[in-house]
């Protein structure tokens, strides 16, 4: 047996849980990736593979990037790790404030998690602990929605709204709800960009608030453009509604920006791209690029400085041994230098509609039922085989990898979400890949 038959024949007992995986279906034929630059990946074997989906939406400025591996390789050596609690390290504080500048305006502090499950759960206990600060503690409630993905925390995982990361795991947060989903492809069916129809949904809010009284919620959190459950886009004028209901309640909007931070629908937030401002907005991911694990809460000015009137002493009993840890921050820096240096968020701006126009040129591919899209975001939803839900998505998501092409599955929706600097013919090979190999599978 040569090396890699060996490997591949002794996965079967591995150690590794894989996280999100059929591990015994993986692991009798594995897909394996050894090396990465730019929109590739390359196999053990040396097989190229394009990078359709950004690693797992996160790899936006493309793989190891110069400016990014330097300042890991320079951070590494010269200081791996010191704490934040009670300390402090210069290349933190330079992070976070050179982040406020390209924030939500408003949200111009800063706290440091390191992954998006973490972001999201110290978004919703900061705003619990603020209504307290502020004299409205009776507000506990924190509202969901259907559907939506908020990473695998107890806090984001009872906010969630995917049946199948919440059903095995009890009760969760107490005083959650949710509010509906906005997927109605029986009104927006292949809609390009946002759909026109479905700003009302958000009026469901509005039916919670009534069901509970507004005074005893704290928080609505919801991505603006969900990714995880499908690729949903919000229909026009609905966040508008939702902020509008938030603020004339007293209640905080968090926007779970995890997947459309740092430049994926063609700005910085997708907040910026709909001119909606949160009171909180969560990130991870795009934040290093997806190098060294790191997510990050963005914070009103005027949250924050409630806390700052408070009694002297830790203001907000919160926190990870590795907040702000200084080979995330070096990472973060020269994301954003890459970033600025070749305007990669301006650069998502102006392929968007080249993009719309390759995603939706499958519409008359076999097995389609929608394609929705905006930024460099799209969702293709198939028709489920009969008796097989996602079983086609799956299998068009192993043949674009033998293809040589990247991309996402979830249910029975593909997911493409390329790196920023994804050139033209790239665009044209994902579509293309994907166009046949559904005229192909049953
Ligand atoms: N919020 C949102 C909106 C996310 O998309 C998280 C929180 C959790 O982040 P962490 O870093 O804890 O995983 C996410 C993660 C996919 C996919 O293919 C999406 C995510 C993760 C893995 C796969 O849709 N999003």
């Amino acid at each position: 047996m040569n090396k890699r038959a060996e490997f591949v024949a002794g996965l079967e007992q591995s150690a590794f849980w894989m996280p999100y995986t059929a591990n015994r279906q993986f692991k009798k034929a594995p897909r394996l990736l050894a090396r990465a630059e730019g929109m590739y990946y390359w196999t053990p074997e040396g097989r190229q593979v394009l990078d359709g989906c950004a690693g797992l939406w996160c790899v936006n400025a493309g793989h190891s990037r110069p400016k990014i591996v330097e300042a890991v390789r320079r951070q590494v050596a010269t200081m791996d790790f010191a704490p934040t609690f009670q300390m402090g390290h210069p290349i933190a504080f330079e992070f976070a404030d050179r982040l406020a500048r390209i924030a939500p305006p408003g949200l111009s502090r800063v706290f440091f998690t390191n992954s998006g499950s973490e972001a999201v759960d110290t978004a919703l206990k900061i705003a619990l602990a603020y209504q307290r600060a502020r004299g409205e503690g009776q507000r506990f409630r924190l509202i969901g929605r259907e559907r939506g993905y908020h990473g695998v925390n107890f806090g984001g995982m009872s906010v969630g709204g995917i049946p199948f990361n919440r059903k095995t795991f009890g009760p969760g947060v107490a005083g959650v709800d949710h509010i509906r989903h906005t997927h109605d492809p029986a009104r927006n069916a292949f809609s390009r960009g946002q759909p026109a129809h479905g700003a009302e949904l958000a009026d469901d809010l509005e039916r919670v608030c009534q069901l509970h009284d507004p005074s005893s919620i704290a928080a609505v959190i919801v991505e603006p453009v969900a990714g995880s459950t499908g690729v949903l886009i919000p229909p026009q004028g609905y966040l508008e509604r939702l902020r509008e209901i938030c603020t004339r309640h007293g209640i905080l909007l968090i926007f779970d920006e995890v997947i459309t931070g740092f430049g994926r629908l063609g700005k910085a937030f997708a907040s910026q791209r709909f001119g909606v401002t949160p009171d909180l907005c969560t990130a991870a991911k795009g934040l290093t690029n997806g190098t060294v694990p790191m997510g990050a809460v963005f914070v009103r000015d005027t949250i924050y400085d409630a806390f700052m009137q408070g009694p002297e002493g830790i203001e907000l009993f919160h926190g990870y041994t590795y907040s702000g840890h200084p080979l995330a921050c070096a990472a973060g820096l020269g994301t954003l230098e890459t970033f600025a240096d070749e305007g990669l968020f301006e650069r998502a701006a102006s392929l968007d509609p080249y993009w719309q126009d390759a995603a939706h040129a499958l519409k008359d591919a076999r097995h389609v039922v929608d394609i929705r899209n905006l930024g460099l975001v799209a969702g293709i939803e198939l028709e489920p085989r009969r008796g097989a839900p996602g079983r086609r998505a799956y299998e068009t998501f192993v043949k674009s990898f033998e293809a040589g092409v990247l991309i996402r599955y979830t249910g029975d929706t593909i997911a493409f979400s390329p790196p920023l600097i994804i050139e033209k013919p790239q665009i044209d090979r994902i579509f293309q890949t994907a166009r046949e190999i559904l005229a192909a599978i049953d």
